[in-house]
């Protein structure tokens, strides 16, 4: 079954991002249940932002699940990537991330590598950067698989990183790696810039795909730019994905409309997985 869920940001330095909700997270969790979300992600501005038997209490008395938690504050607010040419700074991104793995983790959920790959250039070649990306992954996610959950990466449009912009690029990078517990995230977003097709993206990715950010061409809620989310799902029921799609959208200054169009897509373009419930 396919699950529903939307973004709430934690971080004040990412105003302006693609996130739903912002800030208040008890306000988010009762938006969400009351427009029907199976689930949250969260993108919290460090491991211990909040406290997670408060966050598992909130998820709880909502009926929520935990989707995702998003990992670039690392980026946002410390500037940690795990490509640096600087061996501290590559190093701290991975304790970074580590330490978020365990906060989402500990909830049972997966936590994502997006801004936090970085990119080359500045010192650093192309092969080396990879290299360094793989390094971290192999090790970050093998310390995922402690909590059962994968880590999740995410291929970027070419405007936000040069490393690996498209699902079949992120398909030779996983089989580079030692680790089996690192899983793709494909955002429609990005894949909308970058991938010729979409749906066949989806479906060279297969269940290599872990996770999804559901939104549209222009980064607001799907049903505002010009996705056909129709062979978009055809794709999505054909690999037999059972994740969550997650709104990860522009809000414009109006998170319920957002959510509310969000969820209002969700329904039409996935009808039997509501009526699995
Ligand atoms: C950034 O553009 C993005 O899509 C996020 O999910 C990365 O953390
Ligand atoms: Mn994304």
């Amino acid at each position: 079954m396919i699950r529903s869920a939307v973004t709430v940001s934690l971080v004040p330095e990412a105003r302006g991002g693609p996130f739903v909700f912002w800030e208040d997270l008890p306000g988010a969790c009762k938006a969400a249940k009351a427009l029907g979300f199976d689930g949250i992600e969260v993108f919290p501005p460090g491991p211990d932002a909040v406290d997670s038997s408060v966050l598992r209490q909130l998820l709880q008395d909502n009926g929520l699940g935990l989707a995702a938690v998003g990992t670039g504050a690392g980026w946002v607010k410390h500037k940690l990537t795990l490509t640096s040419a600087d061996p501290a700074v590559r190093k701290a991104a991975r304790d970074f991330v580590r330490s978020m793995i365990d906060f989402a983790g500990s909830l049972g959920a997966p936590a994502i590598i997006g801004s936090m790959q970085g990119r080359h250039g500045e010192g650093v070649a192309p092969e080396t950067a990879l290299e360094f990306l793989s390094e971290g992954l192999d090790e970050l996610g093998a310390h995922a698989a402690q909590y059962n959950v994968p880590l999740l990466y995410e291929p970027l449009n070419r405007f936000e990183t040069n490393l690996i912009n498209r699902v079949t690029d992120g398909l030779e990078l996983l089989a580079t790696l030692g680790s089996e517990n690192v899983l793709l995230l494909a955002d429609l977003f990005h894949m909308n810039i970058e991938e010729q097709d979409i749906a066949g993206a989806i479906r060279d990715g297969g269940l290599a795909i872990g996770h999804i950010h559901f939104v549209d061409s222009n980064r607001r809620a799907a049903g505002n730019g010009h996705i056909d989310f129709g062979p978009i799902a055809r794709a999505l029921s054909e690999i037999g994905y059972e994740g969550y799609l997650s709104a990860e959208a522009m809000a414009d200054g109006n998170p319920e409309r957002a959510a509310s169009d969000t969820i209002h897509a969700f329904r039409h373009f996935f009808p039997s997985d509501i009526d699995r419930r």
